[in-house]
């Protein structure tokens, strides 16, 4: 079994870097600290996890010091990517590492994976990459310390919207169970990753929500922001996450749509409860999964409200 395997590598390897997708979210950074704090746990000594930036509320977690924007090898033993479908969405800056290592091993539950790596553990039914690891590691005798089972929560929290998400499964309540049991602050991960924003994030929330806009008897929401906003309100990487969601938290809406201004045109953004707006995005070039997808649209503002909303509104009268 491709298990067995990793095992053998890992104990084989003394060097490691380990990383996950550009950008990375709470269940990338989470499942590379588990990963090396198990790796640690081992004995092993020289291990790397590689992001260029990622949000500082993960800060706290178990072993974060390991963290580098740098490699500190030219050339690693094993070369770990998580949470990640496609090395295309790795750091270019960190391939080489890839490709110059050992062995590869990649852990993901991504739908559409391109097995990339010497060895692939891919489960899509799994709610999050961390959640993998969690049943992984038990087979593979790597103890799950309370350090590790914080990683690992902090992974599971965020992916699962902090288990509201439909991918939750009883395995996700199980785990919970065994690591609020090993003394791991559930309270404190989900605070700290889901409940806690910056001013400049509630002031972009509220400016988004100030402007919502609703079409076609309520049934669809539409929100902006603007590069000017995004300056004025001195916005940080991440911090538009949350307001494509607010839309859809309302009765009876349908669709919420957020678009935001970059250089490249507006990054618009779709959440829905029930119809496919992955088909939406693919006409404008863009895609992703039914319940929650995006495109890019380089027009103005007025063109793009315009375009996406009759769009919506083909879509939600056929359905
Ligand atoms: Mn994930």
């Amino acid at each position: 079994m491709t298990l067995d395997e990793i095992l053998k590598e890992i104990n084989n390897s003394k060097s490691f870097v380990i990383t996950a997708h550009e950008n990375p979210d709470g269940d990338a950074i989470g499942s590379c600290l588990a990963f090396a704090t198990v790796l640690k746990d081992l004995g092993k000594t020289k291990i790397d996890v590689l992001f260029k930036e990622y949000p500082p509320i993960f800060n706290s977690l178990p072993n974060c010091d390991l963290i580098r924007k740098e490699a500190s090898l030219e050339q690693y033993d094993m070369a770990i990517v998580l949470d990640c479908p496609d090395l295309k969405r790795v750091h270019k800056d960190y391939h080489k590492y890839f490709e110059s290592a050992k062995v590869t091993v990649e852990f993901d539950h991504h739908l559409k994976n391109a097995m990339f790596a010497d060895l692939d553990v891919v489960n899509p039914a799994s709610p999050a990459c961390a959640e993998i690891l969690v049943s992984s590691f038990r087979y593979m005798n790597l103890e799950i310390t309370r350090d590790v089972a914080t990683c690992l929560m902090a992974g599971i929290i965020t992916d699962t919207g902090g288990f509201r998400f439909n991918s939750t499964t009883r395995e996700t309540f199980e785990f919970a169970g065994w690591a609020l049991s090993k003394g791991v602050n559930i309270p404190k991960i989900y605070k700290e990753t889901l409940m806690t924003k910056s001013k400049s994030q509630f002031e972009a929330e509220k400016l988004a929500v100030d402007r919502l806009e609703f079409y076609m008897d309520d049934k669809i929401t539409f929100t902006y922001m603007t590069k000017e906003d995004e300056k004025a309100l001195n916005i940080q990487p991440g911090e538009f996450d949350g307001i494509v969601g607010i839309g859809i938290t309302i009765k009876d809406v349908e669709v919420a749509i957020f678009a935001r201004e970059r250089d490249d045109g507006f990054k618009v953004s779709f959440r829905s409860n029930n119809i496919d707006v992955a088909d939406i995005c693919v006409l404008f070039g863009g895609g992703g999964h039914k319940l929650a997808a995006g495109c890019t649209i380089d027009a103005s503002l007025e063109d793009v409200r315009k375009a996406v909303i009759e769009e919506t509104k083909k879509h939600l009268e056929n359905k």
